[in-house]
């Protein structure tokens, strides 16, 4: 089965590697029984260091983590009760590469809309700090010159290849920043035109999540206390519709193992009925034997869609929060 992908496309300072500490530290200890965990002791060790760090108050704007550019590949396991149930791979692509197309290695380029094609879920950073001020106009100018400009850019050429969408997460990050300064309704209508073309087509749909690491992080200049807003929200999204996923490459294997069957029972009925001086009867034997690994198959998928719903559930009801969704072309 294909590896479950995640992409977060964002300007570099949007916030990005802050959601996946956030998100890590806080999923790391589990929700309902499920958490994160790296596949790798040291990337496991990396992101607890960079947390500490950045819960660590007496560092004022030192907490954070310094900026890197380039494209980071991160593999985790979603686990449940402590056992892996789905390992999946988070990419960052700073902003930077999306632009850089003419003088960047065309093979990069194409290996971003791969991933973005395969992913479970898009996710796009939209910086909060773009929503400070009390003007809607200046909020739309600002979020399409410093995010969206870039990131149309990019998709117009994505579609035009024929590219599709999957399920995206809009992310605000640094929400503490711009709570004050807006709100649902008009973060709809600053989103719709500043990154139109994700919502002109029909058949998309887009979750809008505010996230923060503490409404008071940014006082008394970064001393205040992390006290992370809506940080599952984005990441619990992505496994639902991977589950989705999952349950319906289950069916396709279900189906094209019945239909296997269906033809092995039909050989296994012509060898039967065959005159006795030339019927096969190992042939038999063998044909009942496959016929009866497939019927196992089958069992085994249609328990692993049963494990699938029943994790799909819990996070289903945890989404039910997210107030701003946009489905086959409206808002819901
Ligand atoms: N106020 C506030 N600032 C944040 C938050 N998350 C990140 N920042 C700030 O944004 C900067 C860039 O974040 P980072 O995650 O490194 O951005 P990236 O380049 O997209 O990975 C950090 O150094 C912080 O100063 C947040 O939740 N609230
Ligand atoms: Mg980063």
């Amino acid at each position: 089965m294909e590896k479950t992908k995640f992409t977060i496309l964002g300007e570099s300072l949007s916030g990005k590697t802050c959601y996946l500490l956030g998100m890590y530290n806080k999923m790391n200890e589990g929700i309902n029984g499920y958490t994160i965990v790296a596949q790798d002791d040291d990337l496991d060790a990396e992101l607890f260091e960079k947390f500490e760090k950045l819960d660590d108050e007496s560092r004022g704007s030192g907490r954070f983590p310094v900026a890197t550019d380039g494209v980071q590949k991160y593999l985790f396991n979603l686990n449940y009760a402590h056992k892996p149930i789905m390992p999946f791979e988070w990419i960052d692509y700073p902003g930077g590469l999306l632009r850089e197309k003419n003088n960047a290695d065309p093979e990069q380029y194409k290996e971003i809309s791969s991933n973005i094609q395969d992913s479970s879920t898009l996710f796009i950073c939209v910086d909060g700090a773009l929503l400070v001020s009390d003007d809607i106009e200046r909020k739309i100018r600002n979020v399409k010159r410093k995010c969206s400009m870039t990131i149309n850019r990019y998709f117009g050429k994505y579609f035009e290849a024929g590219g599709k969408l999957p399920p995206v997460g809009i992310i605000i990050t640094k929400f503490d920043l711009c709570v004050q300064y807006t709100n649902p309704d008009e973060i709809r209508k600053i989103l719709e035109q500043a990154f139109s073309p994700f919502f002109v087509t029909d058949d998309t749909l887009i979750a809008v999540i505010p996230v923060s690491l503490g409404t008071y992080i940014k006082d008394d200049d970064y001393h205040g206390e992390v006290d992370p807003l809506n940080i599952h929200l984005p990441i619990f999204m992505g496994i639902w519709f991977a589950l989705l996923e999952q349950i319906n490459v289950y069916k396709y294997q279900i189906a094209s193992n019945e239909s296997s069957i269906n033809d092995l029972k039909w050989l296994k009925d012509d060898e039967e009925d065959s005159f006795f001086l030339w019927r096969d009867d190992d042939k038999i034997r063998r044909l009942a034997g496959q016929i009866s690994d497939k019927k196992d198959e089958i069992q085994r998928m249609k328990q692993l869609i049963k494990n699938a719903e029943e994790n799909s559930e819990m996070f289903e009801k945890e989404l039910n929060s997210i107030n701003m969704l946009f489905i086959d072309g409206k808002w819901q």
